[in-house]
């Protein structure tokens, strides 16, 4: 089927007021950037509310980083859904690899949040990915699958949740897996998938590839089979870096 891609900023711990006005520019330039593609930026909880502000009226999305599972209750620090929909978020990653290593989120946990997601009406987008070591040792389909079964709930749909691979020795580092590998996780995440939701659910569920998505690979990255958009770390800081990745979708 015809997936439209999804383009997706995760800004993690950056950004104050002042990133306000790259948010703008973005939120400018989406609907001439994009042949036809959704846009959505994941910004800090402190900016989500202004951050709502300034995409409205245009076609680019507000969401946030993570999510506790519960919708309230005494979890000193910790956000709810129900909040961030709250202040305008359409999006919620749950299970980033930084969350899963940073504050030991298991499989689980990442699950009851990507349910909580969908609680509060926010489609959840949930990370998976293999480190290096899981890689070099020839475990990538294995801990794929483990984390798919384990972190994506039965009730998945294809306008509630989105999937996002990202390898986390990719994350950050400048580094890409080959075209043929991506391709290849892809197609096996797509085939898991078919397997634990039904083959209608998968096929219309976007995969998203993260891990140094860049204006200069995005054009071969996005034109893999199974990837259905990015996910953006670095490169969604600024407005050029990220609108010339939105007008790679092609
Ligand atoms: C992977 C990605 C966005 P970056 O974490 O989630 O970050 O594009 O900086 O590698």
């Amino acid at each position: 089927p015809n997936i439209k891609p999804l383009i997706a900023g995760n800004w993690k711990m950056h950004g104050t007021s002042a990133s306000l006005s790259s948010l703008e520019a973005m939120a400018t330039g989406f609907a001439e950037a994009a042949s036809d593609a959704d846009g959505v930026i994941c910004v800090p909880a402190t900016l989500l509310e202004r951050a709502a502000g300034v995409v409205e009226g245009s076609s680019l999305q507000v969401g946030g980083q993570d999510c506790h599972p519960a919708e309230k209750g005494a979890h000193t620090g910790d956000i709810s859904p129900e909040m961030l929909s709250d202040c305008g978020a359409i999006y919620v990653i749950v299970g980033h690899s930084e969350r899963r290593a940073d504050h030991g989120e298991s499989d689980g946990v990442v699950a009851d949040k990507a349910k909580a997601a969908w609680r509060a009406g926010l489609i959840a987008i949930i990370c998976i990915g293999e480190t290096e070591a899981q890689r070099k040792a020839g475990e990538t389909f294995n801990v794929l699958e483990e984390q798919m079964a384990g972190s994506v709930p039965a009730g998945a749909s294809a306008t509630n949740t989105v999937i996002a691979y990202e390898p986390v020795w990719a994350i950050g580092t400048g580094l890409t897996p080959e075209i043929a590998d991506i391709e290849a996780a892809h197609a096996h995440i797509r085939q898991h998938l078919r397997k634990q939701l039904g083959a209608e659910t998968a096929d219309s569920m976007r995969l998203l590839y993260g891990g140094s998505v860049k204006p200069g690979n995005a054009g071969d990255i996005l034109s893999v089979e199974n990837v259905d958009g990015a996910l953006i770390g670095g490169a969604s800081l600024k407005a050029e870096d990220y609108l010339g990745i939105v007008g790679s979708v092609g």
